[in-house]
């Protein structure tokens, strides 16, 4: 099977299993895993940030932000394809009592000018209008198909979200590709956020865990929910040696999956019934449409599978996600199975 499903299929590595196996562990919950607080350590030093927290997912890194940042009854402004608001499970109005104002992105990019952000915003002191505690970005923009956000672009939105009185959160579950296609390090493109959740299970090839980043207070506050959340996580140095070795080894490799991406989307720009802007492929992630086919996203994702690729469908669309585990030949199969089917 070649597995196009997402990033977060990939294995670990022989060295990671090596590295796994050879970590020196403690009670985390102490504080003394060393190999925890090594990664940690790195992830701050690496986004130029106070602190850091290892946590279980993306999902909690994420949840947790917006616990830290709101209180109940406010407002999160977000891009209306965004994962925090869509993919997970309303946690934020379970954990933190906040409600979503959505915004669809003019450009389809999924990342918001300023002037749509603004469009959005309600300040304190309204009698019917619960106020804006938190702007969410989200970069690479998943479905926005893994499409970057400049740091001057975020730059920007801090800058006038601080102005404001607003804190904002960085969704950087996949902000190694963006700063590989941006050719940006990983600091600059989140440079004025408040927090960043950076994943480290997706193309960085981990088995678990996502690092939280932030000033020492807002880490603080974290470890706090963290723990509350049952993520309290003890001798979690047997996978954070795993997360090690995926931040200072796996971004080096990501520009070979943006490679395979785009090739992947020119291939389908060729096969009929197939509309996608393979201009627009940066990253890791492909999506099309495939109405002209007659088929609809998971009907074709079940045609594929029976000549072994697997893709995932939703509404009129297809997603394919490159990563370490699918190889240029792997994308020229994957390629030739559609034709088969369109054909
Ligand atoms: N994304 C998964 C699915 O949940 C859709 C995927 O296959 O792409 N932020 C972004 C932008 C994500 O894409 C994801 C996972 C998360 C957060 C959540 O990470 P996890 O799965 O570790 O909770």
């Amino acid at each position: 099977m070649i597995d196009l499903r997402s990033d977060t299929v990939t294995k670990p590595t022989p060295e990671m299993r090596a590295a796994m196996a050879a970590a020196e562990v403690g009670d985390d919950v102490y504080g003394e895993d060393p190999t925890v607080n090594r990664l940690q350590d790195r992830a701050a030093e690496l986004f130029e940030k106070e602190a850091a927290l290892f946590v279980a997912s993306g999902t909690m890194g994420n949840q947790i932000a917006v616990k830290v940042h709101t209180r109940p009854g406010q407002e999160v402004i977000i891009e209306e394809r965004s994962h925090i608001y869509n993919y997970e499970l309303g946690m934020a109005a379970v954990l933190s009592g906040v409600t979503f104002r959505t915004v669809n992105s003019g450009d389809g990019s999924g990342h918001l000018a300023w002037h749509e952000i603004a469009g959005a915003f309600r300040p304190k002191g309204s009698d019917h209008s619960a106020e804006t505690g938190l702007i969410c970005l989200e970069n690479t923009h998943n479905f926005g198909g893994g499409s970057v956000m400049t740091a001057a672009h975020c730059e920007e939105i801090c800058g006038n979200a601080r102005d404001l009185g607003v804190s904002i959160h960085l969704d950087g579950a996949r902000i190694f590709n963006a700063a590989v296609a941006a050719e940006t390090p990983v600091a600059d493109l989140a440079r004025y956020c408040d927090s960043v959740q950076c994943c480290l299970s997706k193309g960085l090839g981990a088995p678990v865990g996502s690092l939280l980043v932030g000033s020492r207070e807002f880490i603080e506050e974290a470890l706090f929910w963290r723990k509350r959340m049952g993520g309290g996580m003890r001798q979690a140095g047997v996978i954070a040696a795993a997360g090690l070795l995926a931040l200072e080894e796996s971004p080096k490799r990501l520009y070979e999956d943006h490679a395979n991406a785009r090739r992947l989307a020119f291939g389908l720009a060729e096969l009929s019934g197939i509309s996608i802007d393979a201009e627009k492929v940066v990253t890791n992630i492909v999506i099309f449409d495939v109405s002209g086919t007659g088929r609809s996203g998971p009907k074709l994702c079940c045609e594929l599978k029976e000549q072994g690729v697997l893709a995932s469908g939703f509404g009129n669309s297809v997603r394919m996600v490159t990563h370490r585990d699918v190889s240029s030949g792997n994308i020229a199969s994957a390629i030739s199975a559609l034709k088969r089917i369109l054909d």
